[in-house]
């Protein structure tokens, strides 16, 4: 299950049709848990999700928070109403996104039983940019659990709920969004990180970027990952020639140094950076 070849697709029509999609599912929720890159929090944010929602409430998910900052992650935490870390691959997150769910929705609980209504179940749909983590975040929470067909009279027919627990229902289909790549700087992040095509921006201008990033960021980074100097005038070519990544006649092969960059950045091999800090 994957949606990389949907990252390059996204035309006017695209678009149209994830709104569409997104405005129906909505209408069966209670809640949005919307996925961003704990890397980049604010460029990998949707840029109609909040005209989307509405009123509904959102949980904010920092996934991927194994690869980012620690100090940011609880900073950026901090600017939502709703938030989680959140590392979708390491171990089950289930117990902590269903209490959030549930503390999130009191009100809406304590409604239903006020009116009598014994056993409200709430209903959350998974919403994000492509390779952000929905289905790794999917998997994580669902486990084994099987996914219930049902067909409820009156209930949107195509949608596919998955019971987490007594309380709480799951979209089976996390809600894909476009990303924000009209804005340069958010569009190279995101080609940074690699959830969009790269190929839309020159690569070493793209590699340029992040190693001054790093340089003025996180000092010490790369020197410690290329045992490099990092204040050298080409440190493409410095760490080509670190990492002994040479053509047959000595000079760097400078194309294989920069994919191995890419590689390291979006691997976090450098460390754990976050490349939007909050307050920024
Ligand atoms: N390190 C790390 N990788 C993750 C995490 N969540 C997802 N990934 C990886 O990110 C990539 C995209 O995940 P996927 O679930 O397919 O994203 P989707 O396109 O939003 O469904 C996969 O290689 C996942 O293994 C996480 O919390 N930490
Ligand atoms: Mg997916």
């Amino acid at each position: 299950m994957s949606e990389k070849n949907v990252t390059i697709n996204w035309f006017p029509g695209h678009m149209a049709k994830a709104r569409r999609q997104m405005e129906e599912q909505l209408k069966s929720v209670d809640i949005v848990i919307e996925l961003r890159d704990a890397r980049i929090p604010d460029a990998s944010a949707n840029p109609m999700i909040g005209e989307l929602v509405k009123n509904k409430p959102v949980l904010v998910i920092l996934n991927k928070a194994d690869l980012s900052d620690p100090v940011q992650n609880q900073l950026w935490k901090e600017r939502f109403t709703h938030c989680l870390i959140c590392e979708s691959t390491g171990k089950s997150i289930e117990k902590e996104v269903v209490g959030k769910v549930k503390e999130i929705l009191k009100d809406k609980l304590e409604k239903a039983k006020a009116r009598g209504i014994k056993k409200k179940v709430l209903r959350a749909m998974v919403a994000g940019i492509p390779n952000v983590g929905k289905s790794t975040f999917i998997n994580n929470i669902v486990k084994k659990k099987a996914a219930k067909a049902e067909n409820r009279p009156g209930v949107t027919k195509s949608l596919q709920w998955i019971r987490i627990n007594e309380d709480v229902e799951l979209l089976d289909t996390p809600g894909v969004l476009w990303p924000k790549f009209e804005d340069q700087n958010d569009a190279r992040l995101l080609a940074l990180l690699g959830s969009i095509k790269d190929e839309i921006l020159d690569k070493e201008d793209l590699v340029l970027f992040g190693l001054e990033y790093l340089k003025k960021v996180y000092p010490g980074a790369i020197e410690k990952r290329y045992q490099v100097k990092e204040d050298s005038e080409d440190l493409i070519d410095e760490i080509g020639r670190s990492k002994q990544l040479l053509e047959p006649n000595g000079t760097v092969n400078r194309l294989r140094c920069m994919e191995m960059i890419l590689k390291d950045i979006r691997g976090s091999k450098i460390g754990r950076i976050s490349w939007q800090h909050a307050g920024e």
